[in-house]
């Protein structure tokens, strides 16, 4: 029998003909299917035995939408929304038929369908938004039409799928299909609205629900101010906005060329770019050249932490999330109580916001045994260390670990900046060491860097990037090297801002710059909220430094309700006078001459250090890829999505631009702003991060 490799196949049920679209994985409507659909749908249409159509998808979904992979290139076959205009134009009822996802483009075409009936697993939803784009095939025109504008802003603007039982509550969907009927039901509701007589509805002629943003303007105003937060720097949520808005006050047609408009600027502008960059990026970082996605992984079934402190606590609850069982260490029992309270605290709080069900608490804390033995261990499958950052106590504590921790056992730690090949040097099994590098508060920040050491075995990282995503995280595999991708470029940042203000920009100036440019917020308002007292201590009593003084004067950051700012009750913070004599005696003690610096050079010199420092760790082959770094700075540091991550917003900018900014830097403060020499050579071949 050979196999059917057209993108759309067609058989009949009767006088019903069934179209299934087979473009794996996810039916992306690429060209080709565009134009099989086109086909397929024309000639069941001519064909006068057919009275009906179904259009459903082949393998795990309906289709995720659009090809993502064809933005920014020339068009080649009939557009998407010029498709769905002719399958909405058919004189024959066309259904759609669910399961799995159908999103964006997806979700367009099933509105451009007569009726829709999904499984109850299925998912839809509008995620353009993600992309930097908005839903340019109809989306922003008929979604509102069935759903209400209000709600269409929810989805369009919110981007979240959401599940065929919410759907068809709100008119989305028309019908549910029994799980694993999909099809039959599809085609007996067919050939009921074909034995009813029922006329073919068409979402573009309905105006009843749209009527409440007519009469209501003002909605439109709020829910901008509502989501201002979220939305803040991003083009596409207002261009989705103005859409819906255009939806209600515009005929159809004026409305979908509004809405073209808008889509064609965002499709062809750089946030979407990077925005797309970050969507394929993120899915790179799964792969490793020299560990194939079918490296068998060790079993994970009981983790072992040690440390019950902010780190380890948060770590841990990644793990009882899924449903693993956690064993839990410290070294004295007030320690391990404090952390196994804020563990059970911070469930609460969610259970009381209504994101987790009150019975899960127990579940999860459940889950957790507690122990002040390190032998406790010897039955988990991975123990992750996370104590402080003092490599005399890790050494000790992997060397008890070798002796305890059984056969295969993966012996992780949570280092930030130390030597997993040193740690690993403890033991008698290095192959089995690893570095898992989680971001603060660890169960909420999506990053984890897996630090692979010299003699780290190929399954011990597959274990290590699958279990991270199986708990939620975006694994990214980096190599050992003093703060590994992350705190190492963040350190090139730091350090220029210390610099900067010791000149005489303000730290509120620095931090503004860095905030304006979409950065959650600046190195001040990080450090005062991390802590100004990490590492210093009474004793040291030196005096050198902004951060000596303020601590000297119990401005230790925001615990303390002050720190390079002054806190409020509401932890608010303002500028401090206080702040800026410190500085202002440091910079004369220590000779620097006070200069004025304009917000750009502000950036550059925050910023260009990290792109020259994230080319080193590419030269030096401790980042795989470029999109990599960035995907470690967009989830564990809050890098702007809409640029796309460090590397990225070097190639936008152009890296001869940001070589002779370096230059000239370097000319002036010396070779901390040397350039690394890939980036050299990139700018020469006229070649950018992504080119390589
Ligand atoms: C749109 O529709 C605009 C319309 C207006 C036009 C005018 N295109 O994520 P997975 C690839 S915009 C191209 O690992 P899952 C993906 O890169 C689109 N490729 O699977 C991966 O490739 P790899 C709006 C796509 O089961 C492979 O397929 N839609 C697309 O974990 C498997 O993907 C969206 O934003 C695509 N649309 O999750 C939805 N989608 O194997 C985007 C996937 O070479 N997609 N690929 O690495 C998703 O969110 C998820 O893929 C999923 C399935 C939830 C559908």
């Amino acid at each position: 029998m050979t196999q059917d490799t057209s993108p759309v196949s067609t058989r009949r049920e009767g006088a019903v003909a069934v179209l299934t679209l087979n473009s794996g994985p996810v039916n992306a409507l690429g060209a080709a299917l565009r134009e099989g659909i086109r086909g397929a749908v024309a000639a069941a249409s001519d064909d006068p035995s057919v009275r009906a159509i179904v259009l459903i998808g082949g393998g795990r979904m309906f289709s995720a939408g659009a090809d993502i992979a064809e933005f920014g290139r020339p068009q080649s076959g009939i557009s998407l929304p010029d498709l769905l205009n002719r399958i909405e134009a058919t004189g024959k009822p066309v259904v759609a038929a669910i399961h799995g996802n159908a999103l964006g483009g997806g979700l367009e075409t099933a509105l451009a369908c007569h009726y829709r009936v999904a499984v109850p697993s299925a998912k839809v939803g509008l995620p353009e938004v993600k992309l930097g784009i908005l839903p340019g095939a109809g989306g922003t025109q008929r979604l509102p039409r069935v759903v209400g504008p209000r709600k269409a802003l929810e989805v369009i603007v919110g981007g979240s799928p959401i599940g065929a039982e919410a759907a068809a509550a709100m008119g989305l969907v028309d019908e549910l299909a029994p799980e694993e009927g999909l099809l039959a039901h599809a085609v007996a509701f067919a050939e009921r609205v074909v034995a009813e007589g029922r006329p073919l509805t068409r979402i573009r002629d309905r105006d009843d629900r749209i009527a409440e943003g007519r009469d209501d303007p003002g909605l439109f105003e709020a829910f901008r101010q509502e989501n201002a937060r979220k939305t803040r720097g991003f083009e596409a949520p207002e261009a989705c906005i103005a859409s819906v808005e255009a939806a209600c006050r515009l005929p159809f047609e004026q409305g979908l060329a509004f809405e073209r408009e808008q889509f064609l600027k965002l499709v062809s502008g750089t946030q979407s770019a990077a925005q797309r960059h970050v969507f394929f990026a993120e899915r790179q970082t799964a792969k490793i050249p020299d560990v194939p996605e079918d490296t068998p992984a060790r079993p994970v079934r009981r983790v072992g932490v040690i440390g019950a402190g902010t780190m380890g606590g948060g770590i841990a609850m990644n793990f009882l999330n899924a449903g693993i069982p956690v064993t839990i260490v410290e070294m004295k029992r007030e320690a391990l109580e404090r952390g196994l309270r804020t563990i059970r605290t911070n469930y609460e709080n969610t259970a009381r916001k209504g994101r987790l069900r009150p019975e899960d608490v127990e579940t999860r804390m459940g889950l957790l045994t507690d122990t002040l033995e390190l032998e406790a261990l010897a039955e988990c499958d991975l123990v992750i260390e996370a104590v402080y950052e003092d490599m005399a106590i890790k050494k000790e504590i992997f060397s008890r670990l070798d002796r305890i921790a059984k056969p295969g056992a993966i012996l992780a730690s949570n280092t930030s900046y130390l030597d997993i090949d040193a740690i690993a040097g403890m033991t008698s099994r290095p192959g089995d060491v690893i570095g898992m590098h989680f971001f603060s508060p660890a169960n909420v920040m999506r990053l984890l860097e897996v630090v692979r050491g010299a003699k780290t075995g190929k399954d011990v990282i597959a274990t290590a990037m699958q279990t991270g995503r199986k708990v939620g995280k975006i694994a990214v595999l980096v190599g050992v090297c003093h703060g590994f991708v992350g705190n190492r470029m963040l350190a090139q940042r730091q350090r220029e801002a210390n610099r900067l203000i010791l000149e005489g920009v303000t730290p509120w100036d620095v931090d503004r710059v860095i905030h304006e440019f979409g950065l959650p917020m600046g190195p001040f308002t990080m450090s005062d909220l991390a802590g100004l007292d990490i590492g210093w201590s009474p004793e040291s009593n030196r005096s050198e430094s902004v951060r000596d003084l303020l601590c000297e004067q119990d401005r230790r950051g925001q615990k303390t309700s002050a720190g390079f700012y002054d806190y409020d009750a509401k932890r608010r913070a303002t500028p401090s006078r206080v702040t800026e004599e410190i500085i202002a005696r440091v910079a004369e003690r220590q000779g620097v001459a006070r200069r004025p610096a304009s917000d750009q050079e502000i950036l550059e010199r925050c910023l260009y250090p990290m792109i020259n420092e994230g080319a080193k760790i590419l030269e030096e082959g401790k980042a795989i890829r470029a999109s990599d770094i960035d995907i470690v700075w967009i989830n564990g540091y809050g890098w702007p999505v809409y640029r796309g991550g460090p590397m990225f917003w070097a190639d936008t900018i152009g890296l001869p631009k940001v070589l002779e900014r370096l230059r000239a830097y370097q000319a002036e403060y010396g070779d901390d702003f040397e350039p690394a020499a890939l980036l050299e050579r990139l700018a020469g071949e006229g070649k950018g991060f992504k080119d390589l």
